[in-house]
C-alpha cells in the first residue's frame, strides 16, 4: 500500500490532507502541524442500543452523542469478539483472536497473551514518535506464568508498547482488585502482601458463598469468591488491604489519570488508550450518579461513563489540541443485563433496549454480540456523517499506521483510513466474527453461522448464543434482527458463504464434533 514516505500520494489519497501537514520525521516545521494525537475510548459491554445517537430513547448520552453528531457514526462496525480479552487482543495486534488459542476471557492470574516480540498498535506508534499510554482495563494477561503482585508485575502493557500504563489487571469483578501503574501495585503496604489464587481460598478468608451477611451486592451466578468492599468477586485474594480500589471511585480515578496524561503529553504526539470499566459488572456508580438514569446501576454507570467522556473532550479542548486529535470511540462487546449480580439491570430496565434491534448480546454470535457503537471524531478534519461501511476494530492498527506513516499492517487488519475519516464508505468485503471461540462469517449483507453444539440460550444471562444444529444464513439488509434463516431456501448463497468462510477460517469451523459446548 501507499507508504507514508510518499507523503504527497498519501495526502491526496486521504483527500482532506490529513497527512499533508506532517513531515516524514514527524517534526514540526514552520506552521506545519505535528502528527495527530490519537485517543481510543473503549467501553466495556456497552451495547449498540445503549447510546442515544444510536437510537436509545430512555437514556441520554449527550457526550457520546456529541462525538457521533460531529464525527462519523458507524452503523456496521464490529468488535472482533463478543467478549473482552479477544476483542482487546485484536484491537492492539490487528490479528484475529481465534488465531491465538489464549485469547479467551482471562482470569486475573493469566499470563500476557501478546507476544512481546509481536508488533502492536502502541509499538507501531512509538516508532512514529508517539508517547503511548493506557489508562483503565487491561485484561490481556500479565507476567509469564506466575505473578508476584508484590514486585514489579511484568511483562505487561509496558513490554508490548505502552510507555505509561495505569490499569486494572482484568475486570472489575475479578481479583486482584488493585490499580497497577507501570507494573507496580499502587498503595501497597509492604507489610501486607497480596496473594491471589483462582482455585483455592486462603484459610480464614470470607467468601461471597459462605458469608452473605458481609455483602452489599448479592451474586446471582459465579462471583462468589473473595469479598472486596462488600462485593463478592471471581477469584480469591488475601492481603493488600490498603491497595484495594474503591469501586465507586474508579471512574473518577481513571478519568483524572487520562486527563493528566493528556496535559502532560500534549506537546508531543501521544496515543491514549482510555479503557473505561463501565457498564461491566459490578456496576458501582459514584454517589453523584446513583439514581440518575432511573434504570438502576447499569443505566447510572452509562451516564457516569458518558460524563467522563464529556470531561475528557473538555480537556482536549481546553488544552488547545482538539484540531490535532483523532478520537475513536467504541465498546469491546455487546450488552448483557444480568451478568452475575442482582443489580436491578433487568428489573429496572423499563423501555430501554441495550440491544437495539439486534439479536443476541454479549457472548453471542448473533449481531448484538459484536456490532457495537463506533465513532470517529476529529475537530475540523472529519466531516459529520453516518457511515454504513463494514468495518472492524481490528482495522484500527493498519489504518492508524497509514495515518502516521508506518508500514505496519496487522495480519488481519485492513487499511481503511479513508473509511475511518468518513471520506469513503468502501469498507471490508467480509469479516470473521467470534464469540467464545466459535466463529461466523459476515460477507456483504450476509451472515453465515455454522452449526455449533451447546445451548441455544445462556440461561444465566438470558442471551441467545447463536448455537444451532443447522447452518444459519441471514440477510442483514432485509432482516437485521436475524429472524429468517435462509440456509434452506438459498442454497446457492449458503454454498458461496461456506466457500468464503473455509477460505479464511479453514475447513473445520463447522465441524460439529470439534466445537466447544459453551
Ligand atoms: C464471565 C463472568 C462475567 C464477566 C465475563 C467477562 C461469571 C459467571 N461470569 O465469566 O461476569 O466477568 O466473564 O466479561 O463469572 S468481559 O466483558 O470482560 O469479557
Ligand atoms: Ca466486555
Amino acid at each position: 500500500m501507499i507508504n507514508y514516505k510518499h507523503k504527497v500520494i498519501a495526502a491526496s489519497t486521504v483527500g482532506i490532507g490529513i497527512l499533508s501537514a506532517c513531515s516524514p520525521q514527524g517534526e514540526k516545521t514552520g506552521n506545519e502541524q505535528e502528527k495527530p494525537n490519537i485517543i481510543v475510548i473503549y467501553l466495556d459491554d456497552l451495547g449498540y442500543g445503549d447510546v442515544s445517537s444510536y437510537g436509545a430513547t430512555e437514556i441520554e448520552t449527550s457526550n457520546i452523542d456529541f462525538l457521533a453528531e460531529n464525527g462519523v457514526r458507524f452503523t456496521n462496525a464490529y468488535s472482533s469478539s463478543a467478549t473482552s480479552s479477544p476483542s482487546r487482543y485484536a484491537l492492539l495486534t490487528g490479528r484475529y483472536p481465534w488465531k491465538n488459542k489464549n485469547a479467551k476471557i482471562l482470569p486475573g492470574t493469566a499470563p500476557l497473551i501478546i507476544d512481546t516480540a509481536e508488533m502492536t498498535l502502541p509499538k507501531m506508534l512509538k516508532e512514529e514518535g508517539y508517547h503511548t499510554g493506557i489508562v483503565g482495563k487491561w485484561h490481556l494477561g500479565l507476567g509469564d506464568g506466575y505473578v508476584n503482585w508484590n514486585e514489579e508485575v511484568k511483562p505487561g502493557p509496558n513490554q508490548v508498547g505502552f510507555d505509561y500504563s495505569h490499569i486494572i489487571a482484568a475486570t472489575q469483578d475479578r481479583v486482584p482488585t488493585v490499580y497497577i501503574e507501570n507494573g507496580i501495585v499502587q498503595g501497597l503496604d509492604p507489610e501486607d502482601s497480596i496473594f491471589i489464587d483462582y482455585q483455592n481460598n486462603f484459610e480464614g478468608e470470607p467468601t461471597g458463598k459462605d458469608n452473605p451477611e458481609l455483602l452489599k451486592m448479592m451474586w446471582h451466578h459465579g462471583h462468589n469468591s473473595s469479598i472486596v468492599n462488600g462485593i463478592p468477586r471471581i477469584g480469591f485474594m488475601k492481603g493488600g488491604k490498603l491497595a484495594q480500589w474503591v469501586d465507586e471511585d474508579m471512574a473518577d480515578y481513571f478519568l483524572a489519570l487520562a486527563q493528566d496524561y493528556i496535559k502532560t503529553h500534549k506537546d508531543e504526539p501521544f496515543f491514549l488508550y482510555y479503557a473505561l470499566q463501565q457498564p461491566h459488572v459490578p456496576r458501582t456508580p459514584h454517589p453523584r450518579f446513583v439514581g440518575k438514569s432511573g434504570m438502576g446501576p447499569r443505566g447510572d454507570v452509562i451516564l457516569e461513563a458518558d460524563w467522563c467522556i464529556g470531561e475528557l473532550i473538555k480537556t482536549v479542548e481546553e488544552e488547545g489540541i482538539a484540531e490535532n486529535t483523532l478520537i475513536i470511540f467504541s465498546s469491546d462487546n455487546g450488552p448483557v443485563l444480568n451478568d452475575g449480580y442482582y443489580d436491578d439491570a433487568v428489573e429496572k430496565l423499563g423501555n430501554h433496549n441495550p440491544f437495539g434491534s439486534l439479536r443476541g448480546g454479549k457472548y453471542s454470535l448473533f449481531e448484538a454480540g459484536t456490532r457495537v457503537p463506533f465513532i470517529t471524531y476529529w475537530k475540523g478534519k472529519i466531516q459529520p456523517s453516518v457511515s454504513d461501511a463494514l468495518i472492524s476494530q481490528i482495522d484500527i492498527t493498519s489504518s492508524l499506521a497509514m495515518l502516521t506513516g508506518n508500514d505496519f499492517r496487522g495480519e488481519d487488519s485492513k487499511q481503511l483510513l479513508d473509511v475511518l475519516t468518513g471520506e469513503s464508505t468502501q469498507g471490508r468485503e467480509n469479516l470473521i466474527l467470534e464469540a467464545t471461540t466459535r466463529t461466523a462469517l459476515r460477507s456483504g449483507d450476509w451472515i453465515l453461522i455454522p452449526p455449533y453444539k451447546g445451548p441455544a440460550v445462556n440461561k444465566h444471562v438470558n442471551i441467545e448464543l447463536g448455537n444451532s444444529k443447522e447452518y444459519q444464513l441471514y440477510n442483514l439488509k432485509e432482516d437485521l434482527s436475524q429472524q429468517n434463516n435462509l440456509a434452506h431456501s438459498d442454497k446457492e448463497k449458503l454454498e458461496e458463504m461456506i466457500a468464503v468462510f473455509e477460505q479464511i477460517r479453514g475447513k473445520d469451523f463447522g465441524n460439529i464434533e470439534n466445537l466447544e459446548l459453551k
